[in-house]
């Protein structure tokens, strides 16, 4: 078999999402996803330009080969645009891959592991009733585990509250990005939030009991010691994980936050190879890989991330935000269901303009994700329904203290 084609579709029916479609000789095409958000371009492009006239003529089936290839003939390594790239190219080798096969990926990845996927649905909520309302509806959605965030008094904007207004005029919801010309500014008090959050999952613990499995996501705003503090602090309320308590690119801090608490850590939604685990993995500094397939080099690379993982019974959380489309989703779904050690998948539903274009097989059942049995990813990209969404631009917001300080987002 020989690629014949490659093409980069950049579409934004709720959101921009950029997708790689293969096609090969004998008429089989596979679809890899490279949105990277806020930076979509910048993938498109790698992609077209530099990507895809070395792809012509290649044998789909050499995977390995291929991710090999693009990985060191690039010659400058890693970063996010050029592994969100080669995932692109990985992921839809592996559906060619499977449907040349007639399975469903995961069969290729050595068969289903269990039975279901445990995922996580995002509540939030400006004050306790609303964020109690926002639990209550997700468990009747059939979630059973919930990621927890909350507004703080004194901030006016902060990650992940769905009902707080947005820069653009929608309501903020799943989805952090913003279709403005420039990125919305947001505010940030560490030590606001750290009064404010304990109570925050007191209050969740009494009304919900101690069953649930409850998340929530630091997003890479705190100090080693400020979250040594928090890890801490929410001990009494037994956390699923605690994610991005430090802005983790320095592994070595994770050593400090670990000497001081057993919340669970998990870590690694904007790493993009082993090399940004190995400190956090081998001394066994986190205990949930965070990775999105997308952003990670795809399957290929995730895989032997993870497997790395397992060794020390560090567990996949694999990143499944609005912003990895519905192709990288799948190609999550069937590497979760594959893998031993995996721990919890985040699910966001995606918008319904997103799904007249990308039309999907995965189930949701009683809180359980399965990526369904069609031979591939079981994913197709309906393309004059792309077409009639063209790219627009927006950005995520960035945070700046009461004085005006640029501080992490
Ligand atoms: O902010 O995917 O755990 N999930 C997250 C996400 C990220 C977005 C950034 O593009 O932190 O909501
Ligand atoms: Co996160």
């Amino acid at each position: 078999m020989k690629i014949v084609a490659a093409d980069v579709i950049v579409t934004s029916p709720d959101r921009n999402f950029v997708t790689l479609k293969i096609t090969t000789d004998e008429g089989l095409t596979g679809l890899g996803d490279g949105t990277l958000n806020g930076r979509e371009l910048s993938v498109a492009s790698y992609l077209r330009d530099h990507v895809v006239p070395l792809l012509i003529g290649r044998d789909p089936h050499r995977i390995e080969d291929t991710w090999q290839f693009l990985y060191r003939s690039a010659y400058w390594r890693r970063g996010p645009v050029t592994m969100a790239a080669i995932a692109a190219v990985d992921v839809a080798l592996w559906d060619i891959k499977a449907k040349a096969a007639g399975m469903p990926l995961y069969q290729l990845l050595g068969g289903a592991s269990r039975t279901g996927i445990m995922a996580y649905g995002h509540a939030s909520g400006r004050d306790l009733p609303e964020l109690f309302d926002s639990i209550r509806r997700h468990l009747d959605e059939g979630f059973r585990s919930i990621r927890v965030q909350t507004s703080v008094p004194g901030i006016n904007a902060v990650y992940g509250v769905a009902t707080q207004p947005s820069a653009d005029g929608k309501r903020y919801d799943y989805e952090p990005a913003q279709r403005t010309p420039l990125p919305a500014e947001e505010d940030w008090d560490t030590r606001a939030y750290l009064r404010h959050l304990p109570g925050v999952f007191e209050a969740v613990r009494n009304e919900f009991g101690p069953e649930l499995p409850l998340l929530h996501d630091g997003h890479h705003r705190m100090t080693p010691i400020q979250a040594a503090k928090l890890g801490k602090a929410l001990e009494p309320y037994d956390l699923f994980w605690l994610e991005d308590c430090t802005p983790a690119e320095n592994q070595e801090a994770l050593r400090l936050v670990r000497r001081h608490t057993t919340t669970p850590l998990a870590i690694g939604e904007v790493f993009n190879t082993v090399w940004d685990y190995q400190t956090l993995i081998r001394e066994q500094l986190i205990d949930y890989v965070r990775s999105a397939v997308t952003h990670t080099g795809g399957i290929t690379a995730m895989r032997k991330l993870l497997d790395y993982a397992a060794q020390y019974q560090i567990k996949s959380g694999i990143h499944g935000p609005t912003d990895i489309s519905p192709v990288g989703m799948a190609a999550a779904l069937h590497l979760d269901l594959a893998i031993h050690n995996f721990g919890i998948q985040e699910y966001m539903r995606h918008g319904a303009l997103t799904d007249e274009v990308f039309r999907q097989s995965f189930t949701f059942t009683d809180g359980y994700l399965h990526p369904g049995e069609q031979p591939g990813l079981g994913v197709e990209l309906d393309e004059a329904a792309a077409a009639k969404f063209p790219y627009v631009p927006a950005y995520l917001p960035f945070n700046r203290l009461k004085d005006g300080t640029v501080h992490d987002w």
